[in-house]
């Protein structure tokens, strides 16, 4: 049996990532992070899902940030494939916090390309680098971009990233590594975090529609992005650790759409108009925005024989679907609380 250990387990791509390797017969370790309440929401329902599997996901505390630890945690476990998804990956938030940023996203790699190349002396390995498009910036005359399109990163989150890129390909060039970098386009879930922009919009349409909130507060509505599902990306991460070479890949749909784009096809799909909700508000712009992201995914589809299986369209169905009975579950707990309420007033 393949063992996985997987950085950022807790996290989308860390439960998409997990499905696929336990479908796929490894058995998964990962790393979380001790916090005074339990978040593995995600992990938790994995488990619920695959209960004949829960026995292959194996979890302890680290992070990311502690080199030796990790190093104790990767000798111990002695994998054959290390996925590092973890990150702090908001854009936005990366402004207020560029520091841990930096310290999470480019130091944590590099900690973790370390113990792989201790281990490497021991056995092979191989390690996958969640890179990410954000890196291109998004300049107007890099569209659509590819591997060879330079990187121009507009935020300390992609200024972080683009250091952990060049580790990786450095480790891979000066000690023979098996290390590659996805560079991957955006992808979204009914799993995504609830403050990037797709799943607030998605919980924002079906919470108006059950009454349960009054208006969405957004930024920039005229950012474009190239938007795929994250379980066809995590499929690709695979792939990459598959192959005979280590190498760099652009995973993405090749087709992008506005904010508002996603905005009005949200709405409309719980039959409301998104105008008349929407507030904008300042505190969600950025510094330095990136304005365009359209990913070429010809190199993966050549190589690795990887496309993507779902559209714009039949992402934000599927989101807006799940975050319908998020809200209608929600809407039922509000009306057993309120009845309760209305009885102890009474009495
Ligand atoms: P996510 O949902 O925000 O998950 C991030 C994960 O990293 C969480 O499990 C988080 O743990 C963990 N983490 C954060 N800081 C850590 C630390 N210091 N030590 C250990 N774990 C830490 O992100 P995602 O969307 O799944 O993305 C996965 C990776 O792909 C990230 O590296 C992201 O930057 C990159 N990426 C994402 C996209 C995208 O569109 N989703 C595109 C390109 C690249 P907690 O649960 O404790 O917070
Ligand atoms: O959903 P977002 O926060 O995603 P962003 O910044 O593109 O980053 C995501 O994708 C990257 C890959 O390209 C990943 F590396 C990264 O980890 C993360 O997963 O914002 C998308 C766009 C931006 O242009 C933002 O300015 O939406 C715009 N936006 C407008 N109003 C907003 C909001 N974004 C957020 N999060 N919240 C808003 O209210």
């Amino acid at each position: 049996m393949k063992r996985a250990f997987v950085t950022g387990i807790t996290g989308q791509d860390g439960y998409y990532l997990t499905r696929l390797l336990l479908e796929k017969g490894y058995d998964v370790q990962g790393i979380v992070r001790r916090t005074s309440s339990m978040t593995r929401r995600r992990i938790d329902q994995l488990k619920d899902e695959m209960p004949e599997c829960a026995d292959r996901i194996t979890m302890q505390y680290g992070d990311v940030t502690d080199a030796a630890g990790l190093i104790r945690v990767v000798m111990e476990l002695e994998p054959d494939e290390i996925y590092n998804l973890a990150a702090q990956s908001h854009v936005r938030v990366s402004f207020d916090k560029p520091a841990y940023t930096q310290s999470a996203n480019a130091d944590g790699c590099l900690n973790l390309l370390e113990a792989v190349r201790l281990l490497n002396q021991r056995k092979p390995v191989r390690f996958y680098q969640a890179s990410t498009s954000e890196m291109f910036g998004g300049l107007p005359e890099t569209v659509p971009q590819s591997e060879q399109t330079r990187f121009h990163p507009r935020s300390p989150y992609a200024t972080a990233k683009v250091a952990a890129f060049h580790h990786t390909v450095n480790y891979r060039e000066a000690y023979g590594l098996f290390a590659c970098n996805g560079i991957l386009f955006n992808h979204e879930s009914p799993l995504r975090g609830e403050n990037f922009v797709t799943r607030k919009i998605t919980l924002a349409a079906a919470r108006i529609k059950e009454g349960l909130q009054s208006e969405l507060s957004l930024g920039n509505l005229d950012a474009l992005r190239d938007w795929g599902y994250a379980a066809d990306y995590v499929e690709a991460m695979w792939m990459m650790m598959q192959q005979d070479d280590p190498d760099d890949f652009v995973i993405a749909t090749g087709v992008s759409h506005s904010v508002r784009e996603f905005l009005e096809e949200a709405f409309s799909r719980v039959g409301l108009d998104y105008q008349d909700y929407l507030r904008i508000d300042q505190k969600y712009f950025r510094p330095t925005e990136v304005e365009q992201l359209c990913g070429d995914p010809s190199k993966a589809r050549d190589v690795l024989g990887w496309e993507p299986k779902t559209d714009f369209y039949q992402l934000v169905q599927l989101m807006v679907d799940h975050d319908c009975e998020v809200a209608k579950h929600e809407r039922l707990y509000e009306d057993i609380r309120g009845q309760v309420e209305a009885r102890e007033t009474w009495r």
